[in-house]
């Protein structure tokens, strides 16, 4: 027998195959790069790494030092009696929906905390104790004033005036932040829900009380020995995922637009390809749009132009991964670098100078990429730092903001220089058109004189759009990425369905292609393709970032308004989907639509399978409460056509199933409609 240490020669590491991994030609390109240069991805650690089976199925429980119990389902399923216990004797059922409902508690945090940030910056600007923030947008912040009962006008000699906008943000500021903590009342923004999904809220009790304690009320009642009924855990589940979605989310995004300027539709580019060989690369990476807000007024600045010139690079180029891509392209046309999967291999281009991170969906592994390259890897957020040496940290403040984003791209543009390897930015990239939003879409389908969304309820009316789809979430290794994303958008709107997308899945339809008004005539359903062709919109509108599902829910509040489809959004021939998702914020947005009224389905697995009652409870009997209900469909066509078929079935509950015609509804039909 040779001698141990001779005989074998060390195993290969297994790597991943780029075709099978994704289908994005630009991704493939550089996963088979890392392989060359021996830079691991998460692709490839997605081959050794195999999801534990029994945490798939949502049933090990670690909330006490007992445990962890693991309670997985018997080969065959359950025969008679379910006698699966933890120690304390916890059922599977317990257990699931203490696991879901922390995901929803961890999802809702990282919305609501954002949103947190936001108003704190608000109010800096509002007080004026930063010159880096300004208020932009005066309409919204009326707008968003009445809503938080800030009074506008004010009564001088018996005659309303307008009020100081200045007096009003402080107190739009501090009504906002009151929110997330005040002593007694109602989250504020649940009434702009329809009038009956608020008092299904109350009748159901979830109406949140305020944002945090929604959220430190479920880590208390998931606590060993508390909540141990799965209806009333949901039941918690259900008010903070409602406090997440008509609460931090929608404070984020309203107080964001205000800042920064809301959202108006402009044009772009979308893949890896948007990278310049001859320029300063800086890619921006994360949620908070605060910090990069800042880094696209410095790099447009001549000065930061000429300072680039004289150290050799022709200008400064940048571009954005994840939801801060979003932010920034839609208020300033930034191009999107890429999905969450691509933030590896946007540094495996040798084209990054630096990459810039603030919070959520950012790999620890990109300082070991880092490492690899020339990039230098900068971290900006107190609560959000890695361990690796490699990493700076600058910490961003809104006292000395335009200092602190100065400091970073002159790093980055002293880095350009000190490129190692030979660079390689695939050529991919897709023209695109984005930053639509509740305003925008209620213009363009409305027309500037008669802006109102009784043009897109007429076509749906008349069936030439059969349905809305709000198609969003992350990108997940489980899966290949992009494929059911790219493959759910096609089929439904190859059935006349409008696609309203944010965060990875409008960075993929972007890709692809999709988020241009021509692609109406190549991929659209006939009706969908001529209200695009008439209205020169995209069949996908790209409504922002992972906090901008707000938009889709105010979207949908505006469609029940505007009549004739019911009076609640459970009534809309809607659905919502996330193909890809993998994050715990996409289960508190999944759950939010599934609380406001939407059936809700999820591709690559959920966790809920250990515990079938539980998950027949999600499933099925959720409908019956509140008209919206979860689902699971891995196969991205029957995913399609799941939602399609409760399209369908809304449809026909309101009577236009068979309205294919072009019926023009005047004001008395209208009437008549909503009376119905
Ligand atoms: Fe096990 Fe119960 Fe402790 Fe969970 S809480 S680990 S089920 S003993
Ligand atoms: S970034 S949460 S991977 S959508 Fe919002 Fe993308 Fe999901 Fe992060």
């Amino acid at each position: 027998m040779a001698e141990k240490n001779e005989k074998e020669a060390p195993k290969a590491k297994k790597l991943a195959d780029p075709a099978a991994a994704t289908i994005d030609p630009a991704s493939q390109q550089m996963i088979q790069r890392a392989h060359d240069l021996g830079v691991e991805t998460a692709f490839d650690r997605a081959v050794t790494m195999k999801p534990c089976n029994i945490g798939t199925q949502g049933i090990c429980c670690k909330n006490c030092g007992m445990g962890p119990c693991r309670l997985p389902l018997p080969k065959g399923g359950i025969e008679g009696e379910d006698t699966r216990k933890g120690i304390c004797g916890a059922t599977p059922n317990t257990i699931a929906a203490r696991n879901f409902i922390r995901m929803i508690a961890g999802g809702a945090a990282a919305h609501s905390d954002h949103g947190r940030s936001v108003a704190e910056i608000f109010m800096a600007a509002a007080r004026k104790e930063t010159d880096a923030y300004k208020i932009k947008d005066k309409k919204k912040l009326i707008e968003v004033a009445g809503v938080l009962g800030v009074d506008t006008t004010v009564e001088v000699d018996g005659e309303q005036l307008d009020r100081d906008m200045d007096e009003i943000a402080v107190e739009v500021g501090e009504k906002a932040l009151n929110e997330w903590g005040k002593a007694e009342g109602e989250l504020l923004f649940a009434r702009r829900a329809p009038e009956p999904r608020y008092e299904l809220w109350q009748k159901q009790g979830v109406l949140p009380r305020n944002i945090d304690r929604e959220i430190v009320e479920i880590m208390h009642r998931t606590h060993i020995g508390v909540d141990q009924d799965y209806k009333n855990l949901m039941k918690q589940g259900t008010r903070a995922a409602i406090a997440d979605g008509w609460g931090g989310s929608m404070l984020a995004t309203e107080l964001q637009d205000i800042l920064f300027g809301t959202p108006y539709p402009l044009a772009s580019e979308a893949n890896l390809g948007v990278m310049k060989e001859d320029m300063v690369n800086i890619v921006i990476h994360g949620h908070e749009p605060v910090l990069s807000e800042m880094i696209v007024a410095v790099s447009q600045k001549k000065e930061m132009h000429e300072y680039a010139k004289s150290r050799g690079a022709k200008g400064i180029q940048l571009s954005g991964i994840c939801c801060t891509a979003n932010e920034i392209l839609q208020r300033h046309g930034v191009p999107l670098c890429g999905t969450f999967l691509q933030q590896e291999l946007a540094i495996i281009t040798g084209a990054c100078d630096a990459m810039v991170v603030d919070i959520q969906c950012i790999f620890q592994n990109l300082a070991n990429v880092a490492k690899c390259f020339h990039t230098k890897l900068i971290t900006t957020h107190p609560i959000a730092r890695m361990e690796q040496d490699n990493v700076i940290h600058i910490e961003f403040d809104e006292h000395h903001a335009i200092e602190d984003a100065e400091r970073i791209v002159k790093l980055a543009i002293d880095n350009f220089e000190t490129r190692k390897s030979e660079v390689m930015i695939p050529r991919q990239k897709s023209p695109i058109v984005a930053g639509f939003g509740v305003e925008s879409i209620e213009y363009h389908l409305g027309g500037m004189f008669r802006g109102s969304y009784y043009t897109l309820n007429d076509n749906i009316i008349n069936g030439r759009i059969r349905g809305i789809g709000g198609v969003v979430g992350c990108n997940n290794v489980r899966t290949r990425h992009n494929e059911s994303h790219i493959q759910i958008v096609k089929e439904l709107i190859k059935n006349d369905v409008i696609v309203l997308t944010t965060g990875c899945n409008a960075i993929a339809c972007a890709m692809e292609g999709l988020l241009t008004p021509e692609s109406a005539r190549v991929f659209c359903g006939p009706g969908l393709a001529e209200v695009c062709e008439t209205v020169g919109i995209p069949p996908v509108l790209h409504l922002g970032s992972c906090v901008d599902n707000s938009r889709i829910l105010l979207a949908a509040t505006e469609v029940v308004k505007a009549g004739g489809l019911g009076n609640d959004i459970s009534d809309l021939p809607a659905a919502g989907s996330a193909p890809e998702w993998m994050s715990e914020k996409a289960i508190s947005i999944g759950h939010y639509f599934v609380a406001s009224g939407v059936y809700t389905v999820f591709g690559v697995t959920l966790p809920v399978s250990g515990a079938p009652v539980f998950k027949d409870y999600l499933f099925k009997e959720f409908e019956k409460m509140y008209g919206g209900m979860w689902d699971l469909e891995v196969d991205p066509i029957k995913h399609a056509h799941k939602m399609i078929a409760h399209i369908d079935k809304k449809r026909s509950d309101l009577g236009i199933d068979k309205a294919r015609e072009r019926i023009l509804v005047d004001m008395a039909a209208r009437r008549e409609l909503e009376s119905a």
